[in-house]
């Protein structure tokens, strides 16, 4: 005999499994209870282009799922996208009742999967493990809600909040278990970004090296450098790495600097600046939102960092932090840039959750508005 939250419970599990392969589809999980209470069928959507999660739960559930409730952790969708429409299909196998937490904000559904199934004589309750539901989609959700990729900036740093040592070393300020953590989380994003001082300072590859991504999205590695500083023979713009480099600066298409990042296959964005020199962010976040990036890991330096916070473009934060002090006025800090000016202009983080991680710590929380 299975309850709503034990139904619910299953749900998650089923759709954690997609982490890594639904982008640009959100992670959904369906289990079908029949009225006894027997779980009769489960599903998990895999990847865009693979069947949605009810549509694989019906299958398995057949002629038992006629009366059945179906609980599914988003609203079945109302539209022919590279499948038929969900609440079609749970109308046509006859269930009596479909629980889910979240209304689908893709404008093809967007509460229009709920109507279908009510006008097919389906009850229908929304809002069921809402916040959880939120967490596990929050790339999916934040990309549909507001056309931008979801932006969760990440570092590692000294329990004092600096990134490298004084004379600027920087790798190995957090112990492995920290620096693996961090891989993973550029498995789950569609892009990762970096600015010009880290590439200068640090030459990351930005490259994915854990091997867990499935996902149809083409992993982006972005560098922001509105001054051009930077050249093509970093390791980030490598022909031979997988996915595409972008560039993405504020000097005009013309200049002649950038046909060697061109010639590279490098894809250069020259964009409006909001400030000389400065690339406007949003203009930024739009593009990759328009190529259905959902998901955007920012990897630093301080300075930008600080710029996409300053613009309110941070949705997550996650901290690595060693139990190491560094100390130094002149040492590099997770955060740099001009500095929030007061505690009530500042981005706080809610929802925290903090968890020891090899002989340190990770901290993690949404960024919420600042109060003026
Ligand atoms: C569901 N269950 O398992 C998924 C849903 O074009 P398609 O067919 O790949 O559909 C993608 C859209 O369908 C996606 O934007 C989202 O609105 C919904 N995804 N809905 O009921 C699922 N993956
Ligand atoms: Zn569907």
């Amino acid at each position: 005999m299975t309850d709503l939250a034990s139904a619910f419970e299953r749900v998650f599990e089923l759709a954690e499994r997609g982490r890594y392969s639904t982008s640009p589809n959100p992670r959904v999980g369906a289990v079908v209870v029949d009225a006894a209470g027997a779980v009769v069928g489960e599903g998990w959507h895999e990847r865009a282009g693979s069947p949605h999660a009810e549509a694989v739960a019906l299958a398995e559930a057949g002629s038992r799922a006629r009366g059945a409730t179906v609980v599914v952790n988003l609203e079945p969708c109302a539209h022919h996208g590279r499948t038929p429409p969900c609440a079609d299909a749970l109308v046509a196998a006859g269930v009596s009742r479909v629980v889910f937490s979240l209304l689908d904000p893709d404008p093809r559904t967007a509460g229009k999967g709920r109507e279908r199934l009510r006008a097919g004589g389906v009850a229908t309750e929304t809002g069921a493990f809402a916040e959880r539901a939120e967490r596990l989609n929050e790339p999916f959700l934040t990309a549909a809600r507001s056309g931008r990729p979801f932006v969760h900036l990440k570092w590692g740093a000294s329990l004092d909040g600096k990134i490298a040592t004084v004379s600027g070393r920087s790798r190995w300020v957090t112990c492995e278990e920290a620096r693996a953590d961090g891989m993973r989380l550029r498995e789950e994003c569609d892009a990762i970004l970096v600015g010009a001082g880290t590439v200068l300072a640090d030459d990351p590859a930005l490259t994915r090296r854990a091997g867990l991504n499935r996902s149809v999205v083409p992993h982006r590695r972005v560098v922001v450098d509105g001054r051009l500083r930077v050249t093509g023979d970093r390791n980030v713009f490598s022909p031979r790495a997988p996915g595409e480099a972008w560039l993405a600066t504020a000097v005009p298409e013309g200049d002649p600097r950038l046909a060697p990042f061109r010639d590279a296959g490098v894809r250069v964005l020259s964009l409006p600046s909001t400030t000389p020199g400065r690339v406007d962010l949003a203009a930024l976040l739009a593009r990759l939102g328009g190529e259905e990036a959902r998901s955007l890991l920012l990897e630093g330096g301080g300075e930008t960092s600080f710029s996409f916070l300053e613009s309110g473009l941070v949705d997550r934060v996650t901290a690595y932090y060693a139990p190491l002090l560094l100390g130094g006025r002149e040492t590099p800090s997770a955060l740099a840039g001009a500095g929030f000016p007061s505690l009530s202009s500042a981005p706080r983080l809610s929802h925290l959750e903090v968890e020891p991680l090899g002989d340190g710590f990770r901290v993690t929380g949404r960024v919420g508005r600042p109060a003026a």
